[in-house]
């Protein structure tokens, strides 16, 4: 038996059946064991026809990711998978692919060498190439035009959504929908088959020769700075003008460029992440996790009303509890009205509202609370009113039941301390709006049980979020690093930058928008009454950022009030407002600050690195468990550009020393992680405590 590849024959059919779990990626061995497998039944003379399935819940999901990283080291040449395709289309028997699950990258690159290609119904195929910055790189860009036609394989390769198999019939990928058994469909399909179409010698059908432009266009909008979807539509362009191997060798170098160069790095590290931080240390899949079948959320506020939609969508009934009717109306008109957002945008029907609407109970009272598995609580953020909240659903809730708090900043551990089971007490900060932010940062209190944090990881799946587990300080992860980072925004501002300059170098550099906008956005507000709050743990002398504060004095708590760091029109349109600079300028003159021009270079340095810095202390204390874990943070709940792979693996490509050095040159504290280990970070981006 050929490792990776089991061989067998049914009627006559040769089977190959790839058997690399979980999701037989082309790790070294498959090509090779396919190549053999075919050889072999090429050879075998009672083999008529040839079927390649996967076994277990996929076909190829792609080449394997993993490999990438060793090519760009240099410690492998990678695989070229063009050989075991010519081979499969050269076949003198017909070969025929069959595909569950989802044929990817790779995977559909490779049934693309098969003369025909049959699916489950389930089944469904895509070059996502672009989502780890890379293009389809075994001439998936060629072949697709070829099969699919020039709009939707451009189309495809460009923005890597994968589509269903009722389309890729429609579109003549696939060939046959195979209901019922698969492997038994493709073999009676395989004997019925006499021709062995190859794909490569396929014409390419008449198409708009606009498509690539207007792509452009689109793929610049949507997918900003990016370069492997712009490399993509070059490729496949180039499969409308070029014959077919020049087409391969354009696609190669194209490849190339995306695989050498810093945005694929970033991305396949983003991917790794994102499945890494639900690896908790302790916890596995023998730790018994809760069953949630129903829950409540306390407050019905953008948040509360955010948190409980989630809850709907996953089809799980939810109480949403208000003090006053007026409040809970609010709440639930908004609700109401997000849903009927995404119904008119065609997201989903009429019906799929009805149904998440049905499971939100809106009420003013305690019903049923005792029932529910897990309880949010969602109100204003103070620290008094959370612990009344908790000493209340603590003397209501059944034992078992989860007690979570939204808290964005407070102590999980004094809020558990109302209660006589900080066992169950966990934070779930959602981030805003909750019903879109895929973030979900978990919280452990002292006193936390693994049960309760398994189960709210696994729930964060549910929910279709990333969870993310910090430990308990101010702000945790997220919230902690953001203070360090709008504090530098402010100072910048303060010393002669304007807003504009500070959130265009942001922006630019590729975050979904400057810290001083974001402000505007989250409520100027918040900031400010939580700065009262704590406005005790001022360190003496310690300089302090003003201006958010003075614009709160003065009104403007950012787009709600119409006014903040901008001022906005009704639709909420920002526009310049010279009060702004009058107010900048007057505070830098009553603090003694003297303006000056201020760089791009100094403007990013002083916020990325600021956010970096508290990122190596946050990873010493332990509130992250790797540096990767910060990074998933700002990738999928601050807007962080992921092609830049987080603010830490940001950092990492700069050079720590550079890091280091310009920490100091701004007169920081830099944080003791990065000064005794200087590069901490592995080649795999992980931090590596000494
Ligand atoms: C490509 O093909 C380039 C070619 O054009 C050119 C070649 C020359 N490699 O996501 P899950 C791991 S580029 C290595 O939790 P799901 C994953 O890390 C590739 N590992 O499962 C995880 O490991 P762990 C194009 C991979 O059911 C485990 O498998 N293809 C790969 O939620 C389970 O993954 C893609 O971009 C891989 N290709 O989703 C597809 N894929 O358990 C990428 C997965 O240790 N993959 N792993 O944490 C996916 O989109 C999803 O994994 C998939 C399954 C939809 C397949």
């Amino acid at each position: 038996m050929i490792p990776l590849i089991q061989l067998s024959k049914q009627d006559a059919v040769g089977i190959i059946t790839v058997d690399n779990p979980p999701v037989n990626a082309l790790s070294p061995g498959v090509p090779e064991g396919i190549a053999a497998g075919l050889a072999q039944h090429i050879a075998d003379p009672e083999v008529k026809a040839i079927v390649l399935i996967g076994a277990g819940r996929t076909f190829i999901a792609g080449a394997d990711i993993k490999e990438f990283g060793k090519v760009v080291a240099g410690q492998s040449k990678g695989h070229n998978l063009l050989p075991l395709m010519l081979a499969m289309e050269d076949s003198p028997k017909p070969v025929i692919v069959a595909i569950h699950g989802t044929a990817l990258g790779g995977g559909l690159e490779v049934a693309m060498g098969g003369h025909y290609r049959v699916a489950a119904p389930s089944a469904q195929v895509g070059q996502p190439e672009i989502k780890i910055g890379l293009i389809p790189g075994a001439v998936g860009t060629q072949r697709l035009p070829r099969l699919a036609g020039v709009e939707l394989a451009a189309q495809m390769c460009a923005f890597g959504e994968p589509i269903k198999a009722a389309k890729a019939l429609e579109a003549g990928v696939v060939d046959q929908i195979i209901e019922g058994d698969l492997l038994a469909g493709a073999v009676s399909f395989a004997r019925a088959q006499t021709e062995r179409p190859k794909p490569r010698e396929r014409e390419i059908r008449p198409f708009d020769p606009n498509i690539f432009d207007a792509l452009r266009v689109q793929a610049k909008k949507a997918l900003r700075n990016q370069t492997a979807p712009l490399a993509a539509i070059d490729a496949v362009e180039a499969a409308t003008r070029l014959p077919f191997a020049e087409g391969c060798a354009r696609e190669r170098e194209l490849f190339n460029q995306c695989l050498y160069g810093p945005q694929s790095k970033a991305l396949i590290h983003a991917f790794f992440g994102e499945r890494e931080v639900a690896k908790i240390p302790g916890i596995d899949k023998n730790t018994p996790a809760r069953d949630i079948k129903q829950a409540a959320v306390i407050g019905a506020g953008t948040m509360g009303g955010g948190i409980a939609m989630n809850f709907a969508n996953a089809g799980i009934p939810v109480r949403l509890r208000e003090a006053a009717q007026e409040a809970l109306d609010r709440g639930m008109a908004t609700i109401r009205k997000n849903y009927s957002n995404s119904v008119a945008k065609g997201r989903f029907p009429q019906a799929v509202m009805d149904q998440r609407m049905a499971l939100i109970t809106p009420q003013l009272t305690w019903d049923g609370f005792d029932e529910t598995d897990i309880i949010t609580e969602a109100v204003f953020e103070g620290m008094a009113l959370k612990k009344e909240v908790f000493a209340e659903i603590d003397r209501i809730a059944k034992p078992g039941c989860i007690l979570a708090t939204n808290t964005s900043t407070l102590s999980i551990d004094e809020i558990a301390s109302a209660t006589k089971r900080p066992q169950d007490v966990i934070g779930t900060h959602y981030f805003s709006p909750a019903n879109v932010m895929r973030l979900l940062e978990v919280v452990r209190g002292a006193a936390t049980g693994l049960d309760v944090i398994a189960t709210c990881m696994a729930l964060a799946k549910r929910l279709n979020k990333v969870g993310v587990l910090a430990g308990n300080c101010r702000g945790f992860i997220g919230n902690r690093m953001i203070h360090c980072y709008g504090r530098e925004a402010q100072f910048l501002v303060e010393e002669g930058a304007s807003p504009e300059q500070v959130d265009g170098a942001l922006y630019d550099f590729g975050m979904a928008m400057g810290p001083l906008a974001m402000g505007d956005l989250a409520g100027l507000d918040v900031g400010w009454r939580i700065r009262k709050e704590f406005k005790h743990l001022e360190v003496p002398g310690e300089r302090i950022p003003h201006i958010s504060d003075e614009l709160c004095e003065r009104g403007r708590f950012g787009q709600k009030t119409g006014a903040g760091y901008y001022k906005y029109d009704e639709n909420r349109k920002p526009s310049h407002d010279p009060e702004v600079d009058a107010i900048i300028a007057e505070v830098a003159a009553r603090e003694g600050i003297e303006r000056r021009e201020i760089s791009k270079e100094e403007i990013l340095d002083r916020t990325l690195l600021s956010l970096a810095n508290e990122g190596f202390r946050i990873l010493e204390e332990g509130i992250a468990l790797r540096s990767v874990d910060i990074d998933i943070v700002y990738l999928t709940g601050y807007g962080f550009p992921a092609y830049r792979g987080g603010p830490m693996f940001y950092a990492e490509s700069l050079g720590l020393d550079r890091v280091l050095a310009r920490i100091r040159e701004f007169g920081w504290e830099p944080a003791p992680l990065l000064v005794r280990t200087g590069s901490p970070l592995d080649s795999a981006g992980q931090v590596r405590l000494p």
